[in-house]
C-alpha cells in the first residue's frame, strides 16, 4: 500500500500490526479535527488492507489524548457543530471491522477516553487517568462517554466520573471492567503490540465477526442479539479457515489461516 503522509499521526507496520501513534505532544494530544481526521484515514486505510490483521492506537507516555481540541471548539456555534464532519469521523471508526487496541498511558480524557473507549480492547499503564472532564468547560462528553462508559461502570459510577469530571485510575478502570488489563508504565506498548498479534494469529474473518457480534450485544435485546451471533457463526462454516482450523486439529498441526 502506497505511503501517505500525515501531519499529527505516526503510522508503522509491524508484520501484521498496525500502529497509530497520535502526535501532538506539545498539545497532550488533544484531538483537532485534523488529528482526528489523519487517525480516521489511516486506520480505515489499515482495515481495508489484508496484510493487516489487528491495529494498536497510542500517544506518548505524558498522554494518550487530553480531549478534543478546547482552543478548536471555543467559538464554534451549535450549529456548526452539528453541520461539521466531526461525528461522522467517530462514526467511521464504529464500522472498522479489524480489532483496534488503545495503548493507553497518562492522560486518558474526554474525547480522548472517547477513542479509547472506541477501541475494542484498552491496555493501560498504571500512570494513565481516564476520565470525561467536559462539565468543567460546560460541556458533557459527545462522542459516545455518556453511553460507553455507563456500560462499562454502571450508573453510578459513570455518574460520578462525569458530573464531577474526577478522573479515575488505570486500576479503577480494570477492577470496573473498563480496560482489558493494566501494566507496568514501561510495558504499556508492548503488551498492546503483544495482545496485537496474538489475536493477529487467529483466523481474520472469526475475529471479524467476532468483534462484529460483541458489538452488536450493545445495541440489541437478547434475543435478538442470540440470532444475530448465530448468523455470524453459521457464515463462517463458509470459510476456508474453518476448513483449516478443524482439519488442523484433527491433523495434530498448526493451522494457517488465510483470511478467506
Ligand atoms: N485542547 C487543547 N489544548 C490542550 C488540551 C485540550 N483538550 N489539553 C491540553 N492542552 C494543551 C494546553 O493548553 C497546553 O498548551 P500550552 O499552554 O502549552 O500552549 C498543553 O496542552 C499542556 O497542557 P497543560 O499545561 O494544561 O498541562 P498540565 O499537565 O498542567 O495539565 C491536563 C494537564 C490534562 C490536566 C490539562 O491540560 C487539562 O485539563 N486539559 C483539558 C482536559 C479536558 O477538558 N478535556 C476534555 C475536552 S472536551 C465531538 C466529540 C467529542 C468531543 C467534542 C466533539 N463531536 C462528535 C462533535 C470531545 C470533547 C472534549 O474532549
Amino acid at each position: 500500500m502506497a505511503a501517505v503522509a500525515y501531519e499529527h499521526i505516526l503510522t508503522e507496520i509491524d508484520g501484521p500490526v498496525a500502529i497509530v501513534r497520535l502526535n501532538r505532544p506539545q498539545a497532550l494530544n488533544a484531538l483537532s479535527g485534523a488529528l482526528m481526521d489523519e487517525v480516521t484515514t489511516a486506520l480505515e486505510r489499515f482495515d481495508r488492507d489484508d496484510a493487516i490483521r489487528a491495529m494498536v492506537v497510542t500517544g506518548n507516555e505524558r498522554a494518550f489524548a487530553a480531549g478534543a481540541d478546547i482552543k478548536e471548539m471555543a467559538n464554534v456555534g451549535a450549529i456548526e457543530m452539528q453541520q461539521g464532519t466531526k461525528l461522522g469521523q467517530w462514526e467511521r471508526i464504529r464500522k472498522l471491522r479489524k480489532p483496534i487496541i488503545a495503548a493507553v498511558s497518562g492522560f486518558c480524557l474526554g474525547g480522548g477516553n472517547e477513542l479509547a473507549m472506541s477501541c475494542d480492547l484498552i491496555v493501560a499503564a498504571e500512570s494513565a487517568r481516564f476520565g470525561q472532564p467536559e462539565i468543567n468547560i460546560g460541556i458533557i462528553p459527545g462522542a459516545g462517554g455518556t453511553q460507553r462508559l455507563t456500560h462499562a461502570l454502571g450508573k453510578a459510577r459513570a455518574m460520578e466520573v462525569i458530573l464531577t469530571g474526577r478522573p479515575i485510575t488505570a486500576r479503577e478502570a480494570w477492577e470496573a471492567g473498563l480496560i482489558t488489563k493494566v501494566v507496568p508504565n514501561e510495558a504499556y506498548l508492548d503488551e498492546a503490540r503483544a495482545l496485537a498479534a496474538e489475536i493477529a494469529t487467529k483466523p481474520p474473518l472469526a475475529v471479524q465477526l467476532a468483534k462484529d457480534a460483541i458489538l452488536k450485544s450493545f445495541d440489541l435485546p437478547i434475543e435478538q442479539g442470540l440470532d444475530y451471533e448465530r448468523k455470524n457463526f453459521y457464515l463462517l462454516f463458509a470459510s476456508d479457515d474453518m476448513r483449516e482450523g478443524m482439519a488442523a486439529f484433527i491433523e495434530k498441526r498448526k493451522p494457517t489461516f488465510k483470511g478467506k
